[in-house]
């Protein structure tokens, strides 16, 4: 199918692209375009203008904040996460998103934009407590990605918002597995295990509408140990209420859930700090 007729803006700056998303009601951002132009294709959405933010100087930064925080700008592709060294998890991470082409062209805030759970970087995001950095018409504010993900593929963004960069604390420890058909497929299940400011976060995706946090496995995990990760995992598969779908039954993901967060605590339990 072909997409609905649209007006066409290419900003040259974030004032730019987010007064044109003021001024203009069912307006939308186009990024990489991964994920946007696909819906357009379907029909999905059928925006009056599409704001261009490809040629906006100074967001394709990747940056190491003094406090190990590593700061993401919104044109900040994927393979540019892959090929980073200061963050080895969003290394490790990211290069499980689509095949070649998708992580040359789509971006990190792209991603957490579009808000699917069983993308990665949403879920790498809110095991790494991220901070999402919005500007609107008037001002600029700062939001706890656990925030920003309020439902299946969607935000707390306001449509006259535009994400201009990320934070993602750094893990002193991590652990990362997924489970897909084939590599570069969106994932059925997958799951991160960071230590962030001394505290585990157990973050599960692909299981409902958002990236969840496994609190029950963090706390069984408690001071680790081979029993503990098969604790921690069970509970992890307790926790989740996953529907069925296409993919498989509701026990199919529960066991997947639970080989996930064993494999990911397995790789955190032995790992040094990053
Ligand atoms: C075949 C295929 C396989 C894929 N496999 C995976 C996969 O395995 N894992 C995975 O995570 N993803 C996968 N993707 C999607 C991923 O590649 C996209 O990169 C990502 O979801 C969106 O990023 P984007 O930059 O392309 O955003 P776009 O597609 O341009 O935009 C997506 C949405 O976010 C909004 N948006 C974009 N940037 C901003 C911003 N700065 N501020 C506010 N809103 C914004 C847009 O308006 C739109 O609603 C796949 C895509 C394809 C086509």
């Amino acid at each position: 199918m072909k997409p609905p007729k649209f007006d066409y803006v290419r900003a040259a700056s974030v004032a730019e692209a987010v007064a044109v998303l003021d001024a203009n009601e069912d307006s939308k951002i186009l990024a990489g375009g991964q994920s946007f132009v696909p819906v357009l294709a379907l029909r999905m959405a059928q925006p009056s203008v599409v704001v261009d933010i490809n040629r906006i100087d100074g967001l394709s930064g990747l940056e190491q904040l003094a406090d190990g925080t590593t700061r993401v700008g919104a044109l900040v592709r994927h393979y540019q996460l892959v090929e980073q060294r200061q963050h080895p998890l969003l290394a490790s991470g990211a290069r499980w998103i689509g095949h070649t082409a998708i992580r040359s062209r789509g971006t990190c805030a792209g991603s957490i934009a579009h808000a699917d759970s069983s993308a990665e970087l949403p879920v790498l995001a809110t095991a790494l407590d991220a901070t999402v950095h919005i500007t609107g018409p008037a001002s600029t504010r700062t939001l706890a990605v656990e925030q920003l993900f309020q439902g299946a593929m969607t935000t707390a963004l306001e449509e006259n918002e535009m994400i201009t960069a990320v934070d993602f604390k750094i893990a002193e420890r991590w652990g990362f597995a997924e489970f897909a058909r084939r590599h570069g497929d969106f994932a059925i299940v997958l799951a991160a295990a960071a230590e962030v400011d001394g505290e585990l976060r157990v973050v599960l995706g692909g299981v409902g509408g958002v990236p969840e946090r496994a609190f029950a496995a963090e706390q069984e995990y408690g001071a680790g140990g081979p029993a503990a990760i098969d604790r921690a995992a069970a509970a992890a598969a307790d926790q989740i209420n996953p529907t069925a779908d296409l993919h498989g039954s509701v026990e199919f993901r529960r066991d997947i859930t639970r080989e996930m967060v064993r494999r990911a605590l397995t790789q955190f339990s032995t790992a040094k700090a990053s």
